[in-house]
């Protein structure tokens, strides 16, 4: 029997079969060889053993789940306003990963104008949806323009996915965090490991936010990789040109036409200087 781990608690496995859900319990051989089932994994099943997990497509660590398709990169509008620096290295990794990156910009009932398009405006290469967690219409739309697949929540502590996940699960059970006043963010309740199945094949599984993020370690020159919106461009004079002091670089040359955007090109040299220096640590 094959089928879909959606839960894991404590050494036990909630695998979806079909229409239904078994408790299963892994093969003992499994930990002698280390390896261990992941939320997502598609198992092979005999009876309640899961005696096979199917090779994996990716696998997260942090939340631990395997298959994921993309990732909702979720940031409130207000309460916490939205930190750039860290959504933009979130989209680094994010792609590092194999994983497509959407924009959910959420709260917009906190703002007057609703939707707030110009706050998506340097995001124009990625899919933005902009939802309330009080505008069930608006968690309706998202929902319909998302494929089939696995979608990892991720973004900032106190941005709304675990009330988005609740809203859209239609339940009310999973711990949303009171927003501490003084920090305005919501208190790391989001701990355990699910996949939320909303049907016509698209899961979503909640992961705890954080305040700050390392871009991966790589080459300073890969780091352009993960900037789509450079893509666009023309070749710079230099094949390795990386978009710093180089002459005749088109990357410069779109920012001062307005073409690409100052906000992120500045975030692009922050992050470039930070794998230079880590890079000379290394010697
Ligand atoms: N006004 C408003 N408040 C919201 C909305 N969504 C969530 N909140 C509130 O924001 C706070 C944080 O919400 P959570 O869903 O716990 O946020 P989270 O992203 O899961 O936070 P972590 O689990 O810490 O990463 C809670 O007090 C929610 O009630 C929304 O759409 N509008
Ligand atoms: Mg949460
Ligand atoms: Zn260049």
């Amino acid at each position: 029997m094959r089928g879909r781990i959606l839960k894991a608690v404590a050494g036990d496995y909630w695998v979806k079969v079909k229409d239904t859900q078994i408790v299963a319990r892994p093969r003992g051989l499994f930990r002698y060889e280390n390896q261990k089932p992941a939320v997502g994994d598609e198992v092979e099943l005999e009876g309640e053993t899961i005696v096979k997990i199917l090779p994996r497509k990716n696998l997260l660590r942090r939340p631990f789940v395997a298959n994921i398709d993309a990732a909702l990169l979720v940031f409130s509008v207000k309460d916490p306003t939205p930190d750039f620096l860290l959504l933009d290295k979130l989209i680094i990794n994010v792609l590092a990963e194999g994983i497509e990156p959407h924009l959910v910009f959420s709260k917009t009932d906190l703002v007057e104008e609703d939707p707030p398009f110009d706050l998506a405006e340097d995001y124009s290469f990625l899919p933005v949806y902009f939802i309330s967690n009080m505008k069930k219409a608006s968690l309706e739309k998202l929902i319909k323009e998302l494929v089939p697949g696995t979608y990892v929540l991720a973004g900032p502590s106190g941005a709304g996915k675990s009330s988005m996940i609740n809203q859209l699960a239609g339940r009310t059970e999973a711990p949303v965090g009171e927003i501490s006043q003084r920090l305005r963010r919501g208190k790391h309740t989001t701990r355990h490991h699910e996949l939320i199945d909303l049907g016509g094949d698209v899961y979503l599984a909640d992961t705890p936010g954080f305040q700050n993020l390392e871009v991966k370690t790589m080459e300073p020159i890969e780091l352009q990789d993960y900037f789509p919106d450079f893509h666009e461009l023309d070749p710079c004079q230099f094949d390795d040109c990386l978009h710093d002091q180089e002459p005749r670089c088109q990357v410069k040359e779109a920012v001062k036409e307005g073409i690409l955007s100052q906000r992120r090109y500045d975030h692009y040299l922050r992050i470039l200087r930070e794998l230079m220096e880590r890079k000379e640590k290394q010697w």
